[in-house]
């Protein structure tokens, strides 16, 4: 049986990272792996190895939508997503630790938010990484460069600060209604922050 028609587990755990463009998910993200045992799953990693794979009928149109800034259809992003969480549980040790899956930068879009909840598994916490725009476009425009990231340009930068406003704000403010966000604030140093968000995991762990 191939790995993607196995069914989603029912004792999995997803935590969702949510912010803006450059504030620090995937910072976060890699010490929490450290110190917890998370899995750690970038939507936007994943849609860019998507786009980078030979022979992905997906290549162009992810090409397209990331430096424009748009969010990638949910199909393509949750069929990632799905994969990944199926191949960690499937194929990886079965420790108690590669059942956490940290998503970061998912949902963004609130069709995604919903299907995600219904199909996959409902989130058991949202962390909202929070700060300003201008810092935001501080720490981006410094690491492109080196991070060779195509969508790391102050046009692409301004389209998705755009589409987080628009898009992905509602999906926090969605979450929020339902209690499950937990805001950290992101305008310290990264240290600071991990200590905000160690203290947030302590109700989740
Ligand atoms: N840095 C981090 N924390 C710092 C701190 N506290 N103090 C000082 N510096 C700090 O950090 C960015 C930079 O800041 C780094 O140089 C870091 O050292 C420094 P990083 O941790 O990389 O920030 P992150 O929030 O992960 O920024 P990223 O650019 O990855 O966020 P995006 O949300 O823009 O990118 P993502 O890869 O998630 O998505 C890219 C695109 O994919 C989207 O625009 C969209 O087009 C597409 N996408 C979809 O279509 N659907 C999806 O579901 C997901 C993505
Ligand atoms: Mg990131």
């Amino acid at each position: 049986m191939s790995i993607d028609s196995k069914p989603v587990p029912k004792d999995i755990s997803v935590i969702f990272v949510l912010g803006g463009p450059g504030v620090g998910k995937g910072t976060q993200c890699a010490r929490m792996v450290k110190d917890y045992g998370f899995v750690h799953l970038s939507a936007g990693d994943l849609l860019r190895a998507e786009q980078n794979r030979k022979g992905s009928e997906f290549g162009e149109l992810i090409k397209k939508y990331i430096a424009e800034g748009l969010i990638v259809p949910q199909e393509i992003t949750i069929q990632l997503l799905k994969n990944a969480i199926l191949e960690h549980y499937y194929t990886k040790e079965t420790s108690k630790q590669s059942k956490k899956f940290l998503v970061d930068g998912f949902p963004r879009k609130m069709d995604q938010a919903i299907t995600f909840e219904k199909e996959i598994t409902p989130s058991k916490v949202v962390l909202f990484f929070d700060c300003s725009e201008d810092i935001m476009l501080t720490r981006l425009m410094e690491r492109a460069k080196t991070s060779g990231r195509e969508d790391d340009n102050i046009e692409s930068i301004k389209k998705r600060f755009k589409t987080f406003v628009e898009t992905s704000m509602p999906v926090v403010e969605y979450f929020e209604k339902m209690d499950k966000v937990v805001k950290i604030d992101c305008a310290k140093s990264v240290d600071e922050v991990y200590e905000e968000v160690k203290a947030a995991l302590k109700n989740y762990e």
